[in-house]
């Protein structure tokens, strides 16, 4: 059957709810940047057969890039990327126990031939740019939103009051 074209093209996928409060800033950021998305908790664990279902019709519904958050025993990201060569981004979500380090090193060590593109502990902001990048280099408009983002972001921090001093200095 057909896959329906839902408009996404970032796809974001967790292990859990309770992964939402982390992974929607990355929902947020891409909706800054006016890149569709869709956001689901499907843990590689319980549900494999329905996340296999998710990975196998993304990239007929447009679905360019994956964004796999999960905690702890973090098989996600490297479970999506093991079923498709589309991009996948690994975000290690913070945990009680190992404070997120647990998660890291769980999505970064993944095997050779098969990568995960892994960003810092918490990093959600940062995958979806990473997400955009790479759309970005198919998208003329999307890369100037982009350069807006990047240029916005380095006039706020000369713009603030603690570096009035610098101003206008050599
Ligand atoms: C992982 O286990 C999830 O990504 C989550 O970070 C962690 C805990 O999940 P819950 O027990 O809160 O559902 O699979």
């Amino acid at each position: 059957m057909a896959e329906q074209e839902t408009g996404a093209r970032v796809g974001i996928v967790c292990g859990s709810r309770s992964d939402f409060p982390v992974m929607e800033k990355a929902v947020e950021m891409l909706g800054r940047l006016e890149v569709p998305c869709e956001l689901h908790a499907i843990s590689a664990h319980r549900a494999p057969e329905l996340l296999f279902r998710f990975i196998a019709g993304a990239e007929e519904r447009g679905i360019r890039v994956f964004i796999g958050g999960a905690g702890g025993a973090a098989h996600l990201p490297g479970v999506i990327a093991a079923k498709t060569i589309l991009p996948v981004i690994g975000v290690p979500i913070p945990t009680q126990v190992g404070g997120g380090l647990d998660s890291l090193l769980s999505i970064v060590q993944m095997p050779r031939g098969v990568p995960v593109a892994t960003v810092a502990i918490g990093g959600a902001e940062n995958a979806a740019l990473l997400a955009a990048e790479i759309l970005a280099i198919s998208d003329p408009a999307l890369r100037a939103r982009l350069t807006a983002f990047r240029e916005a972001q380095t006039l706020a921090i000369e713009e603030d009051a603690s570096n009035a001093d610098l101003r206008g200095a050599p």
